[in-house]
């Protein structure tokens, strides 16, 4: 329970509307007890963690200066906007954030009138606030829209692609650039080190009082200083503005601005918004701001688990296996070292795919591309076509960004590019914005394309070692989040023929089919229904591409009733690429396909929703016996 009595003024902010009542001075208070809930809450259950402290007084400054939910602010990706949510409305419910039936740890439409945009994954608010933007003015309507966006999130092309629309439109726009120089962890963005070199250069400081606050105050004066400026030469250039590059695609530059400093940001958003066209305001910000831990350990702290609040430090749970993530960061490493042909690619994920690993172990074979997804992959694309074996770790649901990539730039061509996707299936607590549930239908379509599923991290090391010496172009393997099984590993490496399946228990009343992690819960389900006289033949496919057709007719020609296991969605997913084989081959017995609903899944503990959704061994259990007449 949260002592209240402790804050002065928090409880007092139900909404808003009463921020714009308080003083400055109430305003700061607001603000440190902000970021003191959020040390008392998040510590107990985790969350993230960084972003949100970061922003603290950027939040507190935007809903003061613009009249929300009527003006609409729109976060990017929305880790950092927990001070958002505990300002509108959702204080009391911050206990909840990302578990079962409660609220989203990101941002959500349906969840408050305040979430103008839904965000999970990054670099989309520019193009969401533009749509806005041009909406009102259809509308004609004259409300203020205000993207906020992270220098992590600039890695990204659809910022871009965005600002360039921007430009060209010249509609009524604010972005907020929230540089911390973080992304996850590091940040990659080449333009963070333009910045330092400009606002550190002594020149840049002098002039910078003498005349670029006064561009930013007086319009026609700044018009036209920024008009000599576009004219002079580079060095001189970026001595007056480090926003050049913001100015060339058609934004008026401001800042930069301390994005702790409330007073100036107050200052700053009452100034900017007098202004037509696009606008940017660049402040600068700490992620983990005011709780050291987090200001210390910024990439630990981006998201946490439950942590000890006076050292930061995670409350361990005993005994877990290694994750699927670590086991394949080791195993890669030792694939590189034998390989040196082999390298690994992320998109901002070094530390969530397990590819830190390869950096520390082979810093050069290692490449950190920002939070490029397409272009990871069709850079790998390039890679491949020079021999160079590419290993692409991205999470499921962040590989749907590449789609076109894979198809055009990989697949079309059969070039040889791994790709690894962790986080496959459902994720827990991050919900439907990153939950993978798609991959095995997104990769099945796609002509050429090896897809495999490890029902353990044994069989993940030897599928990773496959797709590395597979000749025959692209290959995918794909794995849950989380802990995997804690079986033994082997010393070394060995090869498993491209599309062959393993029968692991014999049955007669019932085939399961399974993929990935759902082999042990199929295991498990047989097992149990041995007590009901009930013998299920269990088969670990393997391959959902190319699926083992022998093994396949064989199934066939032995069963009645055939039933398809995966943690993807049934539609058009593993069960449906057996159900269209069988169809050819006219089988006339019963399929039933198992796996995700095709409706988008909240967010819970992985356990939860797996029971939820009834697909753990009990829930297996029964549906079997309701497909064999037996209940
Ligand atoms: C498309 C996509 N790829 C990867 C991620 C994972 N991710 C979440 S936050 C983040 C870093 C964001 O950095 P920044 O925009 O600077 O925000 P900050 O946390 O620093 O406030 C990344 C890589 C994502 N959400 N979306």
């Amino acid at each position: 329970m949260t002592d209240k009595s402790k804050y002065k003024v928090l409880f007092k902010v139900d909404s808003p509307k009463d921020i714009r009542a308080l003083s400055l001075d109430e305003l700061k208070t607001l603000c440190t007890e902000i970021r003191e809930y959020m040390v008392d809450v998040i510590s107990k259950i985790g969350g993230h963690f960084g972003g949100g402290l970061g922003t603290v007084e950027l939040t507190v400054a935007l809903h003061k200066v613009f009249d929300t939910p009527n003006d609409l602010i729109v976060w990017d990706t929305g880790h950092q906007a927990y001070p958002h949510k505990i300002l509108t409305g959702r204080r009391d419910k911050l206990g909840t954030i990302r578990q079962l039936n409660g609220i989203s740890g990101f941002l959500k439409r349906s969840e408050s009138e305040y979430d103008a945009f839904g965000a999970g994954h990054a670099s989309t608010s520019i193009s969401a606030a533009l749509g806005m933007a041009v909406a009102r003015d259809i509308n004609k309507s004259d409300k203020k829209v205000i993207a906020i966006i992270g220098d992590g999130a600039m890695t990204g092309g659809m910022a871009y692609e965005a600002m360039n629309n921007s430009g060209i439109i010249k509609s009524n726009l604010i972005v907020v650039l929230n540089d911390n120089n973080m992304s996850i962890g590091s940040n990659v963005w080449q333009i963070s080190n333009y910045f330092s070199e400009m606002i550190s250069h002594p020149e840049y400081n002098k002039f910078k009082g003498a005349i670029w606050d006064l561009t930013g105050k007086l319009d026609n004066f700044g018009d036209g200083i920024r008009r000599v400026t576009a004219r002079l030469g580079s060095g001189i250039k970026s001595m007056l503005t480090p926003g050049m590059l913001f100015e060339a695609l058609g934004f008026r530059y401001f800042g930069p601005v301390n994005g702790h400093n409330l007073d100036q940001l107050i200052k700053m958003f009452e100034h900017v918004k007098k202004y037509n066209g696009p606008i940017l305001v660049h402040a600068t910000s700490e992620k983990g701001k005011g709780y050291k831990p987090a200001e210390e350990h910024v990439q630990r702290l981006h998201a946490a688990t439950p942590f000890d609040k006076v050292t930061g430090e995670a409350i361990k749970k005993e005994g877990a296996a290694p994750s699927y993530t670590s086991i394949f960061g080791e195993a890669l490493l030792e694939i590189a070292k034998q390989n040196p042909k082999v390298i690994g690619i992320t998109a901002a994920m070094s530390d969530g795919t397990g590819l830190d690993i390869l950096k520390n172990g082979l810093p050069d074979r290692f490449f950190d591309v920002g939070i490029a997804e397409e272009h990871a992959v069709t850079f790998a694309a390039g890679l491949a076509t020079q021999g160079i074996i590419p290993v692409v770790a991205i999470y499921s649901t962040f590989m749907q960004r590449a789609f076109d990539q894979i198809i055009h730039d990989v697949a079309l061509q059969k070039l040889h590019v791994v790709f690894v996707l962790d986080r496959a299936g459902l994720v827990g607590a991050d919900g439907p914005t990153h939950h993978g549930t798609f991959d095995l239908t997104y990769l099945r379509l796609i002509p050429h394309m090896v897809i495999m599923a490890p029902k353990d991290e044994a069989e993940l090391r030897n599928m990773l070692f496959t797709a590395v010496n597979y000749k025959g172009g692209p290959v995918a393997v794909r794995y849950p989040r989380g802990s995997a099984l804690g079986v033994k590993l082997q010393d070394g490496f060995s090869e498993i023929p491209i599309g062959k399946a393993e029968c692991l228990i014999e049955g007669k009343d019932v085939a399961i089919l399974a993929v990935g992690n759902m082999v042990e819960y199929a295991q498990k389900a047989s097992e149990k229904l041995l007590n009901d006289g009930i013998k299920c033949e269990v088969v670990n496919m393997r391959f959902i591409k190319p699926l083992d057709e022998n093994m396949l007719d064989q199934i066939a020609n032995r069963f009645n009733k055939i039933l398809t296991l995966e943690e993807n969605t049934i539609v058009g997913g593993f069960g449906s690429g057996v159900m269209e084989y069988l169809s050819g081959k006219k089988y006339k017995g019963d399929i039933l396909r198992l796996g995700l609903p095709d409706h988008f899944i909240d967010h819970g503990t992985q356990k939860e929703l797996h029971k939820i959704l009834g697909i753990d061994s009990d829930g297996l259990t029964e549906k079997i016996k309701i497909f064999l007449n037996k209940k």
